[in-house]
């Protein structure tokens, strides 16, 4: 064992922080879901919250699609060290597992509690979403903003990683650079409101309007803002559609991509809603029951504006014939 490789968001900062203290190794990797499969693996590699590509020393992960692929590509899983499991975050695995062998700091017990609900965006409120405890302004900085170099906020992560080994969310919070990225947080929060609050709509044929789309496939630049802050303007909405425009070498194309959540808030009402089907049957694209989305080719600027109008249409009424066919609660 040498290196721990984790995902780059704040779930995959805190189970590299737990494996750290578990196994003594410092060194930390950050890589996206996409960037490990071109990783050099020795087989010596600790790997949280990520796929694990071929083999590895440990092996810690709670994302179903990484265990359908792993076994669809006939790898045996329960040969791997570790632990797989259905959880809300990877830091909870792996925190169970060793929480009797290692003696982590006693402000693990809350920092995991939040990380299953910032992971699995198992709110029951937008107020409790929007509440900013220490944890969640944590979390809150571990995300690349528009202005971002991405290679620094690869160090971030890293810092944080081995910032929280030893000293508590509050405590954290108080340095320079975490504080500097906490406004930045609410700046980007205040900014996507005003932006989305221009240009969201629903669409003429959703005349309950439940089904927010947020259209941004006009701007010149790529547009990356958190869909679920429609709620602010929006805690009605049963669902929000994200529609950007594709971006080749920075260079825009006909190609939109649609993104699609049911309100994280209200699902519970919505229990048989599956948004992964909507996709799939507009053959489009796929996903999760409660998250999907597609991508939509054009040849020409005319056909885009065709193609996505109808399209709009399709999703709208496949909504509706979905919800009309759930069980009252
Ligand atoms: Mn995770």
């Amino acid at each position: 064992m040498n290196i721990i490789l984790t995902h780059t968001d704040f779930d995959g900062v805190i189970s590299s922080a737990l494996l750290s203290l578990a196994t003594g190794i410092d060194f930390i990797k950050f890589l996206s879901n996409n960037q490990i499969w071109y990783e050099n693996l020795t087989g010596q590699e600790v790997i949280s919250d990520l796929p694990c590509p071929w083999k590895c020393s440990l092996w810690f992960d709670h994302h179903e699609s990484n265990l359908k692929e792993m076994k669809e590509r006939g790898v045996d899983t329960a040969l791997i060290p570790g632990k797989f499991e259905i959880a809300d975050s990877c830091a909870r695995i792996i925190y169970e597992h060793f929480r009797e062998s290692v003696p982590f700091p006693h402000y693990f017990e809350d920092v995991i509690r939040e990380t299953d609900k910032i992971d699995s965006m198992k709110y029951d409120s937008l107020e409790e979403w929007l509440r900013e405890t220490p944890v969640k302004c944590l979390s809150n900085t571990v995300q690349l903003f528009p202005d971002d170099d991405y290679r620094k906020f690869l160090h971030y992560l890293l810092d944080l990683a081995k910032l929280i080994k030893r000293h508590e969310p509050q405590k954290i919070l108080e340095m320079e650079n975490v504080k500097k990225r906490c406004n930045k947080f609410r700046t980007y929060k205040e900014e996507s409101t005003k932006l989305i609050r221009d240009n969201y709509y629903f669409h003429t044929t959703d005349s309950e309007k439940k089904m927010a789309v947020l259209d941004l496939s006009e701007f010149k630049t790529p547009a990356r803002i958190d869909k679920n802050f429609v709620y602010i303007i929006e805690p009605e909405a049963e669902c929000v559609l994200f529609i950007n425009a594709i971006f080749k070498n920075n260079v825009k194309t006909n190609d939109l991509k649609f993104s699609m959540g049911i309100n994280f808030t209200r699902s519970r009402f919505l229990p048989a809603m599956n948004i992964a089907k909507i996709f799939e049957e507009l053959e489009l694209g796929g996903g999760h029951s409660k998250t999907a989305g597609g991508i939509l080719h054009a040849a020409t600027k005319l056909e885009k504006l065709e193609k996505k109008e109808n399209i709009l249409k399709q999703i709208v009424e496949k909504w509706y014939n979905q919800k009309k066919a759930q069980p009252v609660i």
